[in-house]
C-alpha cells in the first residue's frame, strides 16, 4: 500500500533550556521595528508589541522572537542605545508574563542586555559576523545560538547573492561559522543552523534550500527554518499582473511549507502568525503517528 507521507521517523531534536514538545517548535515573531517587510511599525510601541506577543503566546507561540532591527534590504540600522530601547522593557514584561523569549539580534552587548532580562536563546542572523564578540557572548551566557546563514548587511546582501551552488555554499559557510562558535565555547548541543532564506537569497535559491534541506542535515545539528511572509512566497503568488502577493496575505502559502518543514521534523519555524502555524505542525505530528 502507498505511504501517507515520506517521513523519518527519528526523534526530533531537543536544545537544553528550550521547550521541548516532541514535535516542531513554533516561535512568534515581534519586530519592535518601525521598517520590517512584513509587519513594519505596527509593533514599534512597546505595550503595542507587548500586547500582540502575548496574543501569539495564547494562539501557541511555543518562543517568542523579540528584535528591534529590520533586516529588510536596504533598512538603516539602529545604533545600539536605540535598539535597546526597543527590545529590552519587551523582552522583561514577556519573560514576567512566562514566554520564552528569543533575542533577535546581531550585537554582542544587546545580547547581553536582553539575558539579563530574561532572555534564553540567541537568534544571530550574522552567524557570529556582524559582531566579533557574538559568538563568545553566547558561550559565555550560557544560552543557545542560532547560527543563521549570512552574506552581508541589509545594504549588500542583495548583490551578494550569487552562487554556483546554492546549497551546497550555505552547507560550507554554515559548516565554518558552527566551527567557529564551537571554538568561542558554545555548547555543541546549543547551536541551532538556519538557512537565511531570503538574506542574499534570490527567489530560486530559497526554492533550491527548500528542496534539499536534507543536506544541511548533514551538519547534524537542530534547524530552524523562517519562511513567513518572504518575498519569494510574494511572488509565487502574484497576481495575473505580476504584482507580488502583499506580506499579510502569504500566511496560508507560510502554513503550507511548515506543514513540509514538520513532516520532516525539522527543530522549529520562525512565523507571523502562530495559529495557522501551530494548525499545520498538529497535522504533521498526527499524520506522522499515523505513519509510525
Ligand atoms: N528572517 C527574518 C528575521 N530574522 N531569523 C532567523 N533565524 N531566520 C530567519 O529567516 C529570519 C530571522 C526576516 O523576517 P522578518 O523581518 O519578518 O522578521
Amino acid at each position: 500500500m502507498a505511504r501517507v507521507a515520506q517521513v523519518d521517523n527519528a526523534a526530533i531534536a531537543t536544545v537544553p533550556g528550550l521547550p521541548q514538545p516532541g514535535r516542531t517548535l513554533v516561535i512568534g515573531v515581534v519586530n519592535v521595528t518601525p521598517d520590517s517587510f512584513s509587519d513594519g511599525g505596527r509593533w514599534f510601541e512597546p505595550a503595542d508589541a507587548i500586547r500582540h506577543a502575548l496574543d501569539l503566546m495564547a494562539e501557541g507561540a511555543d518562543i517568542i522572537d523579540v528584535g528591534g532591527e529590520s533586516t529588510r534590504p536596504g533598512a538603516v540600522r539602529p545604533d545600539q542605545t536605540e535598539e535597546l530601547r526597543r527590545v529590552i522593557p519587551v523582552i522583561r514584561e514577556l519573560t514576567a508574563a512566562g514566554a520564552v523569549v528569543s533575542i533577535d539580534t546581531m550585537r554582542a552587548s544587546v545580547v547581553t542586555a536582553a539575558v539579563a532580562a530574561g532572555a534564553r536563546m540567541v537568534n544571530d542572523v550574522s552567524g557570529g559576523q556582524a559582531d566579533p564578540a557574538m559568538m563568545a557572548t553566547a558561550a559565555d551566557l550560557g544560552v543557545p545560538y542560532v547560527c543563521m546563514h549570512w552574506r552581508g548587511h541589509a545594504d549588500q546582501m542583495q548583490s551578494r547573492a550569487v552562487y554556483r551552488d546554492v546549497v551546497v555554499e550555505v552547507a560550507e559557510e554554515l559548516t565554518r561559522q558552527v566551527e567557529r562558535a564551537l571554538k568561542e565555547g558554545i555548547a555543541a548541543d546549543s547551536v541551532i543552523i538556519d538557512p537565511g532564506l531570503g538574506f542574499a537569497k534570490t527567489a530560486e535559491h530559497n526554492w533550491q534550500l527548500l528542496q534539499r534541506l536534507d543536506e544541511l542535515d548533514a551538519l547534524g545539528l537542530p534547524m530552524l527554518v523562517g519562511v513567513s511572509r518572504k518575498k519569494f512566497l510574494g511572488l509565487l503568488l502574484a497576481d495575473a499582473d505580476g504584482q507580488p502577493r502583499p506580506a499579510p496575505h502569504r500566511d496560508d502559502a507560510s502554513a503550507a511549507l511548515t506543514t513540509v518543514l514538520a513532516l520532516r521534523q525539522t527543530w522549529a519555524v520562525r512565523v507571523h502568525s502562530v495559529r495557522q502555524n501551530r494548525d499545520a505542525v498538529a497535522v504533521a505530528a498526527r499524520l506522522r503517528d499515523i505513519a509510525r
